[in-house]
């Protein structure tokens, strides 16, 4: 084929979510991983500060992953997603729905989180319209949350530059307001203490359209791509009481808490407050190959089981839903995760983390640090029109100085792998304040 040598050439790959130009004229690659640590281009170790992205939960490299990917690829490499099946999806549906608290014991598999969002969209209002309250149609989420790239995700999401490019979107969506609140709750550290309040909005929606519209309830129980928004006390509580008295399933998209991020297996346990449908991804496969989990409880699987059974029950799935190479995967994953203790190792190590973390809070253009499990986040002030460009300086600087750290806007988000050792946490925080004493 004519054309540049392939390595030499960057510019075929429309790369997603991000900066194509800057990136193409500096590229940042890395070429291999193993446990904590990527190791870049050339040649340099970098520690990983955000776990790939929010998904390599038990590290990289895993040798249970890696042996149980080629040896499945080379047993049953595919099979027909619909209307056939193969032992092990069963094995790891049910797996799963043990680790999960009893309620939600029924699971449907997707290939992402943007898929598992639309997917527990989709069971909702389909639902209400099986138990006849098809005039359930609404759905609300909220204000700075991001549900995935897909329509309905990017509907019931409230980030501005994910929406405004493309269109009217789904109708019939409302949102209830962030719960981000700077002035009563910067420098908590864990659940802040002011906003439990924030779920009224839940009220006011449901006063102006009428509860018996909504279908569903869609929140992040912590906010991650929007720079770690941690739910104030009380909150999710409150907003499970107000679906119950209304009739609203309430869905926790956990692509992000799912798999011991916060030191429990779920969101869903750490905060002992029980959604109808629980949205997963990313830990599921540790990130190695694509895969997502859409938890429901009883009520809406039987909801569907009606009618002549030779018939579909539910017009939806992909064709990778439980592709034997992503299952196998799973399968060993969560092998990994029991053996080494990981759905619960944040636990033991959020009091370090949180320590360390808030040791920043004197740094130049710190506004606020907020924490919980092993998730961090340093807010800082944005340059006067220039917003983005301090965090970005900052995360390229990191990158340089060996750490992997996310940014989203001016905020610099954390999540390593969950075998992290304290002194890999300390490690992180050293190259950082000097990263955050250097940048403009
Ligand atoms: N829901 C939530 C809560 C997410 O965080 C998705 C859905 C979509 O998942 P997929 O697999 O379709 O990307 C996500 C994804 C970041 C970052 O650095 C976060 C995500 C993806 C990429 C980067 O904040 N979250």
């Amino acid at each position: 084929m004519a054309g540049a040598p392939a390595t030499n050439n960057l510019e075929a790959f429309w790369m997603p979510f991000t900066a194509n130009r800057q990136f193409k004229a500096a590229p940042r690659m890395m070429v291999s991983a193993e446990g904590m640590y990527y190791r870049s281009a050339d040649g340099r170790a970098v520690l990983d500060g955000t776990a790939g992205l929010w998904c390599c939960n038990a590290g990289h490299a895993r040798p249970r992953i890696v042996e149980a990917l080629g040896k499945q690829a080379a047993e049953l490499d595919y099979a027909p997603a619909f209307q056939m099946g193969h032992p092990k999806v069963f094995e790891l549906a049910a797996r799963l729905v043990a680790n999960m608290v009893p309620g939600l014991d029924h699971v449907f598999f997707t290939n992402s989180g943007s898929e598992s969002v639309e997917t527990g969209l989709k069971m909702a209002l389909a639902y209400h319209r099986a138990r006849g309250e098809g005039g359930r149609f609404r759905l609300i989420g909220r204000e700075r949350g991001y549900h995935g790239v897909n329509f309905g995700g990017i509907s019931v999401g409230g980030i501005v530059n994910n929406r405004k490019m493309f269109g009217t979107l789904l109708t019939g969506v409302d949102h209830m307001r962030s719960t981000h609140d700077l002035e009563r709750n910067a420098f908590s550290r864990g659940e802040p203490e002011h906003g439990a309040d924030f779920a009224d909005d839940l009220t006011r929606i449901l006063a102006l359209h009428d509860p018996s519209t909504v279908a569903a309830v869609i929140v992040e129980p912590v906010a991650g791509s929007t720079g770690v928004l941690i739910p104030p006390q009380g909150y999710l509580k409150r907003l499970r009481e107000i679906c119950d008295q209304h009739g609203i399933l309430l869905i926790f998209d956990e692509v992000i808490t799912g798999f011991g991020r916060l030191g429990a297996p779920f969101a869903v346990d750490y905060f002992g407050v029980e959604p109808d449908i629980v949205l997963t991804a990313k830990g599921l496969t540790n990130g190695v190959v694509p895969m997502g989990a859409v938890f429901v409880q009883k009520k809406i699987y039987d909801a569907f089981m009606q009618g002549p059974d030779y018939l579909i029950e539910f017009f939806h799935g992909y064709t990778y839903s439980g592709n034997p190479v992503a299952t196998a995967a799973a399968l060993a994953t969560l092998d990994t995760y029991e053996d080494e203790g990981l759905l619960t190792r944040a636990a033991d190590l959020a009091q370090h983390w949180e320590d360390a973390l808030h040791s920043l809070r004197d740094l130049p253009h710190v506004i606020d640090i907020r924490n919980l499990g092993l998730i961090g986040a340093i807010e800082l002030e944005p340059i006067a029109g220039e917003p983005t460009r301090r965090a970005f300086d900052a995360f390229v600087r990191a990158f340089e100085s060996g750490l992997l750290i996310r940014t989203t806007g001016d905020i610099i988000a954390l999540s390593p792998p969950l075998i992290i050792e304290t002194s890999e946490i300390d490690q992180l925080f050293e190259t950082l304040t000097a990263v955050l004493k250097a940048v403009d």
